[in-house]
């Protein structure tokens, strides 16, 4: 059925409860107090662009508001913060100034998109190739540079800050590899402190992972 913007009684996110990306826009929504509507896209090997809220790429989430249709996560937060009336003190990844902190958003990004290309290539059913092995040691790789530098990154964020991007992606990316069984975070001690600290929030709470019926 084709999406009627304007009759919208409120904003509506397309995804998952079991998604990494759409994990990172519940959140913001929850933390920015943005009533809202959620849609379950039932299949991700779907072809069809309007069971993806419209995205031409056939990816998830995707924010219908009044404003109009936005895709991905990034764009979706940064539409949802100004929609919202909360004033927060929010920081974006053109804000992270410092080396370490910009290579930890792009890390954080990458190791969330390798581990969707991980997981949708086992949905086909397929042996691991050698690209596939691949993607396993880049996760790795980065798991093991963001160990390292995780203790770093709330003392270089704004002390005053409500919520960073970083921060929240690279909790559900962590949180994720658990829930899917990607790799254990057990191994990464320093990661896991963090979780542990991020997950005090009511908004995580609010949207632990699950697989929707
Ligand atoms: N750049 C997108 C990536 C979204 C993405 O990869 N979403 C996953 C679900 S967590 C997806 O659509 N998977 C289906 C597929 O890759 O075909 C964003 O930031 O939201």
């Amino acid at each position: 059925m084709p999406i009627t913007l304007e009759a919208l009684a409120k904003p509506v996110l397309v995804g998952r409860s079991s998604s990494v990306f759409t994990r990172v826009t519940r959140i913001f929504a929850l933390e920015l107090e943005i009533d809202h509507a959620f849609r379950v896209v039932p299949d991700l090997l779907a072809f069809d662009a309007d069971r993806y809220g419209g995205n031409p790429a056939l990816k998830l989430p995707t924010l219908l508001a009044p404003s109009g249709v936005w895709f991905g996560s990034l764009t979706i937060c940064r539409e949802l913060a100004r929609l919202s009336r909360r004033t927060l003190h929010l920081v974006w990844p053109e804000d992270l100034v410092a080396p370490v902190l910009a290579n930890a958003q792009e890390l954080t990004t990458q190791a969330m998109t390798t581990e969707v290309s991980m997981i949708m290539a086992q949905q086909g059913g397929h042996e691991a190739s050698g690209y596939q092995q691949k993607l396993r040691q880049s996760l790795e790789n980065t798991l093991g540079w963001l160990e390292e530098h995780v203790a770093e990154f709330g003392s270089r964020l704004p002390a005053h800050r409500d919520l960073s991007y970083l921060e929240v992606t690279l909790f559900c990316l962590v949180t994720h590899l658990e829930f899917r069984e990607v790799l254990p975070v057990a191994g990464y001690p320093a990661l896991d402190e963090f979780r542990c600290a991020f997950a005090q929030r009511s908004s995580v709470e609010a949207t632990e992972y699950h697989y929707d019926r």
